[in-house]
């Protein structure tokens, strides 16, 4: 029979036991992800002040959220990957030992759910039952991050049919910090806990998180960065995998032919636009698989098979608009929580950046704003956590269990000058020195002086669960596993400058003629030129039919100048340098390589 609450997994039941007796809820609720159970969770918070319906003429089924204005992001430096051997969790991540850390969360724990309830959460990355996805149980005393994960990830009882009695999971464990004194009520304010209390915990060696104090987006929805990323990414090295921080799309040609690119880029270079592309070049095709995460292995017939682990966006709201990504508006329409936005008058959102005035309303800080307040009406980072399967040009093999084979991964970063428009790497190694050295410049630099710009390898500087150089060599040796069957692998920088400040490239939906590019060059269409960094569009093989831009322009958009680059690989040895004995001697060669191409 079950035992209490209903859970008849084992380790699980035994799990829920014990947190109940650390951290001393008022009720225990397993949460079954009906219909039904979201509509009422939301019907309590928004009685309770917590959230806001929207109108439900503009925006059905949506609701908004104001955090903590302490709580509005990801907290890197509360961030630990906590492994035996601080060399294990590598230079660029924060350390801790495990014992040690968790003493002191423990201390935290104690007690830290009381005057609340504690919501188990059992939740699969990736379709239920697909050889590539994994089952997580969060546990959580909060309902925002129990509606936020019903939207992000496929929640519920089928969760905790297909896990069984003795199925295997990765336990999460989530409180927002804040225990209740008696009668004590939040009275509609975020709970959290001050930032010296804060700790996002991994623990990869025995796949396992804990997080404490914060109860925003990356921090307490745990299957996404914590789980898909961090331990994911430990769990896939030692099991002969990938877990990459990449969108997933499909592109399809005049004739039908299918190809399935992959790419990483750092915050900032628009991933959610290019997930969701439309290209302006007549006849091709986009669809959306995946906007954030992609997990894939190596199938029997040798081909690299991708899914998208989650089951929603969790996207960056200002900036999106009409006319920077049509179809992220369409999928938000309905069925969405915002946290972090403007409330306006007649009861919609908005936020800088949507290309639509606003008279007035209600600011992320729950002050009156109009335009004419001075300070921005939503923060930032402020979100939209909405349903993939609205989005119209998902793909409908977005749920194959069975993923979609790679052919084409893209690395990138923003930057103004020196990198081109599309580089193709030689072959493997050099591509996985092209993801290693992927930088961008930072956005909004206070002041005019060039600014030095940031390495963020493969966009995983802060999701890598262990040594980022051991990440490399994982790379290496997926490439030799995959051998004739490896994707081709290309960078892209879509952010080119002229001297004047102009941009060189119309990005968007023209970013199709440099994908274009890449799928000729599959196939043998196009031929390319090489230049000391890389393989380069031959004049005339970017399709730019309709676009106005210059022979000049283009030069410049393609321009290599061995100079520049020559010291930018200065830069590059001082940051491989970090990685000391442990960075992989085949990076150490296509570094070389780098600097011998460069001083012909
Ligand atoms: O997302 C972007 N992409 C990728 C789209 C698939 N953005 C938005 C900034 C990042 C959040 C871009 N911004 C892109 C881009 O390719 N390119 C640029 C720079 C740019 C901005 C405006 C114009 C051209 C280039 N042109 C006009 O505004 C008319
Ligand atoms: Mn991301």
């Amino acid at each position: 029979m079950s035992s209490k609450y209903g859970l008849k997994n084992k380790k699980l039941a035994a799990w829920v036991a014990g947190i109940e007796d650390l951290c001393k809820p008022d009720k225990v609720a397993v949460y079954n992800g009906s219909k039904e159970e979201y509509d009422s969770l939301f019907k309590e918070i928004t009685a309770s002040g917590l959230a806001k319906k929207l109108d439900p003429e503009k925006r059905p089924n949506s609701f908004h959220f104001c955090s903590d204005p302490s709580d509005v992001a990801r907290v890197e430096d509360r961030t630990y990957i906590a492994s035996r051997s601080k060399d294990d969790a590598g230079p660029t991540n924060n350390w801790i030992d495990p014992e040690q850390l968790k003493k002191n969360m423990l201390k935290l724990y104690k007690g830290c759910m009381k005057g609340r309830t504690l919501f188990v959460i059992p939740f699969s990355m990736g379709p239920i039952g697909s050889p590539i996805s994994k089952i997580g149980i969060e546990i959580t005393d909060s309902p925002y991050v129990v509606l936020n994960m019903h939207i992000m990830t496929r929640v519920g009882t089928k969760v905790l049919d297909t896990l069984g009695e003795d199925g295997e999971f990765i336990p999460c464990l989530h409180s927002v910090g804040k225990p209740l004194a008696d009668g004590e009520s939040d009275n509609g304010k975020w709970p959290c806990a001050p930032i010296e209390q804060k700790y996002i915990s991994h623990f990869p060696e025995e796949n396992l998180i804990w997080s404490y104090g914060s109860g925003y987006g990356g921090n307490a929805l745990l299957g996404k960065k914590c789980l898909a990323l961090r331990i994911a990414s430990a769990m896939a090295r030692r099991e002969g995998w990938m877990a990459e921080h990449m969108l997933i799309l499909r592109l399809t040609n005049p004739k039908g032919k299918k190809y399935h690119i992959a790419a990483a880029f750092p915050s900032a270079c628009g991933k959610t636009n290019l997930a969701m592309l439309q290209p302006t070049i007549p006849g091709w095709k986009c669809e959306c698989i995946g906007d954030d995460i992609a997990w894939m292995k190596i199938a029997p017939d040798g081909s690299l098979r991708a899914i998208n682990p989650e089951y929603g966006f969790f996207g960056v709201a200002p900036g999106t608009s009409v006319k920077s990504n049509p179809v992220a508006m369409e999928t938000i329409r309905a069925n969405t929580i915002f946290t972090n936005c403007v409330v306006t008058d007649d009861n919609d959102v908005w936020w800088e950046g949507m290309g639509t005035p606003c008279k007035g309303g209600t600011d992320w800080k729950g002050r009156k704003w109009t335009p004419e307040s001075g300070e921005k009406g939503a923060h930032p980072n402020a979100r939209f956590t909405a349903p993939a399967g609205q989005c119209p040009v998902i793909c409908p093999d977005w749920e194959d269990p069975q993923g979609v084979p790679i052919d084409i991964f893209v690395f990138g970063g923003r930057r103004t000058s020196v990198v081109p428009l599309v580089t193709e790497a030689f072959d493997w190694d050099h591509g996985v020195y092209l993801g290693a050295t992927a930088a961008s410049e930072p956005t909004a630099a206070a002041l005019d002086v060039k600014s030095a710009i940031r390495r963020d390898p493969f966009a995983m500087l802060p999701f890598c669960g262990y040594n980022m150089a051991d990440y490399w060599q994982h790379w290496f040796n997926m490439g030799d596993k995959l051998g004739a069957r490896a994707p081709k692998i290309f960078y892209v920088n879509w952010f080119r400058k002229s001297p004047d400040g102009k941009w060189l490239w119309p990005g968007f939906g023209d970013n199709a003629r440099v994908l274009k590019w890449m799928c000729e060059r599959l196939d043998g269409v196009a031929k390319g030129r090489k230049t000391p960094i890389g393989i380069l569009p031959e004049k005339n093989e970017l399709d730019l039919s309709g676009l106005k831009i210059s022979g000049g322009e283009l030069d410049e958009l393609m321009a290599v100048d061995t100079a520049t680059w020559k010291h930018e690989l200065d830069d590059v040895a001082s940051f491989m340098g970090k990685f000391g004995d442990r960075l992989p001697q085949r990076m150490k060669v296509q570094f070389d390589n780098m600097k011998k191409r460069l001083s012909k």
